[in-house]
């Protein structure tokens, strides 16, 4: 099964996605996720002009081979650019593994180790009222597990607020914005400590102690507030806290560990295992939070999660809408093979976005199943994708009161 072509198709439908096309020389096409959000065409040249030409004649089916070569002989490792354009390799493999077997690629993994994934969803509002109703329509639509966002009484925009439609159409170009420069919100992270607890306590008086809710400190904290919140949060019970400090030093989990038993999640800018290897060694985090798109793809996912199930660490792994259905698919396969599955992130897809990738995945009473199609159950439609031509979007930043850059 030798490749004959390898093609990047970059489409815009709700939002920017960068994808992998491999083909062999028996007709089969693979995919593969290489989105990474508002740095698109920087991975599109990555696999246009360095990768494809090394992928051309390559035996298709040697997977790990093809992952350590394009890691190792690249030289220049790691990082957001690299790892998302091998993952989309690997994934694009694994999809060809699974159609030339026959076989969904979580059979190839071992098998199902559940029935479904239980996935959470994103519920935000700037008030308590709209939060409410946000949590509800989630719970309507079969969310068993909810995230919860909220404004912050003197802040105008801060990160995890959705936009709410008016038109039916999903809000899933956010947090990216369109258009040629970063959207600035503001921050301060003395109101945010203040007001956050609140929030979840008149969440657990309105839903009761049973609903799993999750929530997601984006980076923004130092250690000490960050084992501040986890600590306020106790006696909400929450599933998780997410990112509660910048991704760089991992170090500062263990101060936070010291403080506070509200589990940990991160990990959704780490690109190699390498980046949770103390973290896990160490039992300083609960949950992983890569993503199969911007960690190298299926095999270093299931590597990491091996490791981590050795300490009682679980996956979380991140599915915002920026990861594209190649890529949701790509980790729900992992999800349901592994044994130390945790959670599912899953946002929703626009019906452009769905329209352009063709799904049969399952979302059923809150569970996330990958389907039973050969390889990864996600088919591109070519010509729906050249509808949909690239439109430049950036994520926003942030600046405090007196104009200092910080965290987003
Ligand atoms: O901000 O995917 O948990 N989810 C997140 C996401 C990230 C975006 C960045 O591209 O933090 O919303
Ligand atoms: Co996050």
């Amino acid at each position: 099964m030798k490749i004959i072509a390898a093609d990047v198709v970059v489409t815009s439908p709700n939002r920017n996605f960068v994808t992998l096309k491999i083909t062999t020389d028996e007709g089969l096409t693979g995919l593969g996720d290489a989105t990474l959000n508002g740095r698109e065409l920087a991975v599109v040249s990555y696999l246009r002009d360095h990768v494809a030409p090394l992928l051309i004649g390559r035996d298709a089916a040697r997977i790990e081979d093809t992952w350590q070569f394009l890691y190792r002989s690249g030289y220049w490792r790691r990082g957001p650019v690299t790892m998302a354009a091998i993952g989309a390799v690997d994934m694009a493999l694994w999809d060809l593994k699974g159609k030339a077997a026959g076989m969904p690629v979580y059979q190839l993994l071992g098998g199902a180790s559940r029935d479904g994934l239980m996935a959470y969803g994103h519920a935000s509002g700037t008030t308590l009222p709209e939060l409410f109703d946000s949590i509800r329509a989630h719970q309507e639509q079969g969310y068993r597990s909810i995230r919860v966002q909220t404004g912050v009484p003197g802040l105008k925009a801060i990160y995890g607020i959705a936009a709410q439609s008016t038109t039916g159409e999903r809000y899933d170009h956010e947090p990216a914005q369109r258009g040629a420069y970063p959207a600035e919100e503001d921050w301060d992270t003395r109101a945010y400590l203040r007001h956050v607890p609140t929030v979840f306590e008149a969440v657990r008086n309105e839903f009761g102690p049973d609903l799993p809710l999750l929530h997601d400190g984006h980076h923004r904290m130092t250690p000490i507030q960050a084992a501040k919140l986890g600590k306020s949060l106790e006696p909400y019970d929450l599933f998780w806290l997410e990112d509660c400090t910048p991704a760089e030093n991992q170090e500062a989990l263990r101060l936070v560990r010291q403080h506070t038993t509200t589990p940990l999640a991160i990990g959704e800018i780490f690109n190699t295992v390498w980046d949770f290897q103390a973290l896990i060694k160490e039992q300083l985090i609960d949950y992983v939070r890569a993503a199969s798109t911007h960690f190298g793809g299926i095999s270093p996912l299931r590597k990491v999660m091996d490791y981590a199930a050795q300490y009682q660490v679980k996956s979380g792994f991140h599915g915002p809408t920026d990861i594209s259905p190649v890529g949701l698919a790509a980790q729900m396969h992992v999800g349901l093979a592994i044994h130390n599955f945790g959670i599912q992130e899953y946002m929703q897809h626009g019906a452009k976005t769905n329209s352009v990738f063709r799904q049969s995945f399952t979302f059923t009473d809150g569970y996330l199943h990958p389907g039973d199609q050969p390889g990864l159950g996600v088919e591109l439609d070519v010509d729906e994708a050249g509808k949909y031509p690239y439109e430049v979007a950036y994520l926003p930043y942030n600046r405090l009161a007196d104009g200092t850059v910080h965290d987003w």
